[in-house]
């Protein structure tokens, strides 16, 4: 009898069930993290019933309890491109290109996702993940070392590999590898407080660069955090403050508003961890290291290219006028400085379709099988639309004044480069380093990757576009 494979979707659900779980073991507070947020987010659908509608008409509400992201940084590009197939077997492809080199961070990164709304409403999960740039270390005797240090970890174990290889050649795995996969594949993201290099040798790297010495210093790429989602990201902020986690000072991202936009993150200190580094004679030193924390995301709309480009330009404006990072001493002003950047920012999704800013799903509204005699009446007909997916802009306007078409935001799943960084250095020490000189490469990104990444932008697009058409077809089938 032929073996019927496990859905990806499904094999990336029980992951993020496995991954999240040992985090929770792992990092006790990311526990209360999780606990804080789903009260918050029951209350908001509670109060708020629009709300609850809007994600009940994306189909996002049935994910919200799932929702996380996590992060890890890698060392190599044998490191990336397995990454990258492993990613594959539970239906997560390369999003996006992030430089973080101009914020001082000696990385660049991908995010791995699913790419349909179908299988991000079935499990969003998501991992941030980075390469390291060593291009970017000055000291070429340390660079060596770092090298050196890469080449000789192995961080996939030898089974998760050949599972990886088994789904390439079959297409598909059975229920008893894909348990198996989830269990070998969860070692690469496992915490291991007994390092392979020196004392001397991560502190070297430490006064490198923190992250260099987060990657190069342990045996493998830890989860450094994972994220929930909720409803109201101030409220929890202001929840972990009464619940003794610590949170960073600042949220990242856009204001609040009424209609919330692309990403605002904000997430509570790394923890000092003990570690154990090997010595010479084969024993351990003791010593401590910081690196994982847990984070807090609210997802608001996508933004087309056109409103993305008003977003980058509010919020550079809003800090140049700050003059510094924003941080615990300004956090107050910053706030208010923001607000006032983006009051020429429409906080309405009627305005922000209007006016081209952000992505909707197009739905027909449950009343238009009702409303479609009434409407030839009023000389606009459902069936002034093609069924090909295109429709002039002023029927597009009539159908949803009237009523027949309904448009839904469509949630932001991608990062942003600004707010990562911020993410990044509130975990770090202070550096020296204010930027890194060079430019963005996202060609050698690719080239390490062994694969392009999506451009989201045309995800988006595609959604909606697709989204459109099934709309007018349903409208016609009315009419
Ligand atoms: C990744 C930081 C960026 C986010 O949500 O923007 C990030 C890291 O610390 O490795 O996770
Ligand atoms: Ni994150």
């Amino acid at each position: 009898m032929k073996n019927t494979f496990i859905n990806s979707d499904d094999i990336r659900h029980d992951f993020s069930v496995a991954m999240s779980e040992m985090y929770q073991k792992e990092v006790p507070l990311y526990g209360d993290l999780i606990e804080l947020v789903t009260e918050v987010n029951t209350e908001v659908l509670n109060k708020q019933p629009e709300i609850r509608q809007q994600l009940e008409h994306t189909g996002e509400i049935d994910r919200l309890n799932m929702e996380r992201h996590g992060a890890i940084r890698l060392g190599t590009a044998a490191e990336l491109s397995m990454m990258r197939r492993l990613f594959a077997v539970m239906g997560m492809h390369p999003v996006g290109y992030y430089d973080l080199a101009p914020a001082a961070v000696p990385v660049h990164s991908t995010a791995f996702r699913a790419i349909d709304s179908q299988s991000l409403n079935n499990s969003p999960f998501r991992v941030f993940t980075s390469l390291l740039r060593l291009d970017l270390i000055g000291d070429e005797a340390l660079k060596q070392e770092a090298i050196a240090a890469l080449n000789n970890r192995n961080i996939f174990t030898d089974n998760v590999v050949s599972l990886i290889e088994h789904f390439e050649e079959q297409g598909g795995l059975t229920a008893d590898d894909a348990r198996q996969f989830v269990k070998e594949a969860l070692e690469t993201f496992r915490w291991h407080d007994k390092t392979p290099v020196s004392k001397a040798l991560y502190q070297r790297l430490l006064s490198q660069h923190g992250l260099i010495a987060d990657v190069v210093g342990f045996k493998g790429p830890h989860i450094n955090h994972l994220t929930p989602r909720t409803l109201d990201i101030d409220a929890v902020q202001a929840g972990m403050q009464a619940k003794g986690i610590p949170p960073k000072a600042i949220i990242e991202g856009p204001p609040r508003r009424e209609c919330p936009i692309l990403l605002r993150q904000t997430s509570f200190k790394a923890l000092e961890e003990a570690v154990s580094f090997k010595n010479s004679e084969g024993g351990y030193e003791t010593g401590h290291h910081t690196a994982r924390f847990g984070e807090i995301e609210q997802r608001g709309v996508a933004l087309t290219p056109k409103g993305r480009e008003l977003y980058d330009k509010m919020l550079s404006q809003a800090r140049k006028q700050l003059g510094v990072t924003p941080n615990a001493d300004n956090a107050a002003k910053y706030y208010q400085i923001l607000e006032s950047a983006f009051d020429a920012f429409p906080d309405d999704y009627q305005t922000l379709h209007d006016e081209g800013l952000a992505y909707f799903y197009y739905q027909a509204s449950d009343s238009s099988a009702d409303m479609s005699s009434a409407d030839s009446e009023l000389g606009v007909n459902a069936s002034s639309c093609s069924s090909t997916g295109s429709i002039s802009k002023q029927a597009m306007a009539d159908l949803i004044e009237q009523g027949m078409i309904r448009v839904e935001p469509i949630v932001y799943e991608d990062f942003l480069p600004v707010s990562a960084a911020g993410i990044f250095q509130s975990n770090l020490q202070d550096t020296k380093q204010s930027s890194y000189e060079g430019n963005s490469n996202q060609q050698e990104f690719e080239n390490a990757l062994g694969a392009r990444v999506h451009d989201e932008l045309e995800l988006y697009q595609a959604i909606q576009a697709q989204s459109l058409k099934a709309c007018l077809m349903r409208l016609n089938s009315h009419a």
